[in-house]
C-alpha cells in the first residue's frame, strides 16, 4: 500500500496536492501525519521525517523501498503507475500545457504564496483586503491565475481546467483555498471554478480533515495572535 507523509491539513499546501489527487482519482493509500510543531532541526516534525525524506519536507510518497519526494515528482510517478486514471489529459498538446501550468504553480506565484499562506479554517477577508491594497506583486499573481484559468476553462469547456479533473486542478486546489480564505476579488466565472474545486469529493475530504484538526500553529500564521 502506498504511504503518503503529509503535514497539518489546515496549513500544508504542498501535502494537499498529492493527497487530493490520489483521493479524487481513487488511488488507495495510507496517510502518515507529520504534525507541524516547528521546522527547526530538533523539531518532532524533522525527527519523524528523518530516514524517510531526504529533504525533511512533506509530502513524501513511499512505495515499498522507493521514496518519491517533491510534489511534481509524486504526481508524475502516480500518473505513470496508474495510466488508467488519466491523471494528465490524454491529448498530447493538452498534456504539455497541463504540465506547464502545474510547473508554473510549482515554481511561481511567490508573492501570492508568501502573502497568503494556506489556512483553511480561517476567514481572513480583512487581512486579504489590506494585502490586496498594498501588494501589487500579489495582485499580479492573481491576475495571472485569472488569465490562465479563464483561457483553459473556455478552451476545454470546464468544469475543470482541462475538462475532467487532472493533476492541474490538484495543483491549484490550495490556491482556491487561499482565494476563499482571504476573500480576494475574482470574476464570477473564476469564483465558480473555485467553488467547483472545493466541492470535489477529494477536496471536501481534505477540508473536513483540516477543520477537524483544531491545531493552531502560531508560527504558521504570524498575522494572528490566536483563534
Ligand atoms: N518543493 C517541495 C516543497 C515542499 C515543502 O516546502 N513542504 C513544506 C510543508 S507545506 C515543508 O515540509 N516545510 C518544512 C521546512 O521547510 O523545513 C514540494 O513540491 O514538495
Amino acid at each position: 500500500m502506498l504511504q503518503l507523509y503529509i503535514g497539518n491539513k489546515n496549513y500544508s499546501s504542498w501535502s494537499m496536492r498529492p493527497w487530493v489527487l490520489m483521493r479524487q482519482a481513487g488511488i488507495p493509500f495510507t496517510e502518515v501525519m507529520a504534525r507541524f510543531d516547528s521546522f527547526a532541526p530538533d523539531s518532532q516534525f524533522k525527527a519523524q521525517l528523518a530516514g524517510v525524506s531526504p529533504t525533511g519536507k512533506v509530502p513524501v510518497l513511499v512505495d515499498g523501498a522507493l521514496v518519491v519526494w517533491d510534489t511534481l515528482a509524486i504526481a508524475e510517478y502516480l500518473a505513470e503507475t496508474h495510466p488508467d486514471k488519466n491523471l494528465w489529459p490524454q491529448d498530447k498538446a493538452a498534456r504539455a500545457r497541463a504540465r506547464s501550468v502545474a510547473a508554473e504553480m510549482h515554481s511561481g506565484f511567490a508573492a501570492l504564496r508568501g502573502a497568503c499562506p494556506m489556512n483553511i479554517e480561517a476567514r481572513l477577508h480583512d487581512t486579504g483586503a489590506l494585502l490586496w491594497r498594498d501588494r501589487p506583486a500579489m495582485r499580479a499573481d492573481v491576475q495571472r491565475l485569472i488569465d490562465m484559468w479563464s483561457e483553459l476553462l473556455q478552451e476545454h469547456g470546464g468544469p475543470m481546467l482541462f475538462g475532467r479533473f487532472s493533476i492541474a486542478d490538484a495543483f491549484y486546489a490550495p490556491v482556491c483555498m487561499r482565494l476563499a480564505t482571504y476573500g480576494l476579488p475574482v470574476p464570477a466565472h473564476i469564483q465558480a471554478y473555485v467553488q467547483r474545486v472545493q466541492e470535489l469529493p477529494g477536496v471536501k475530504a481534505w477540508i473536513d480533515g483540516a477543520l477537524a484538526e483544531n491545531d493552531f500553529r502560531a508560527f504558521e500564521e504570524p498575522y494572528r495572535l490566536g483563534r
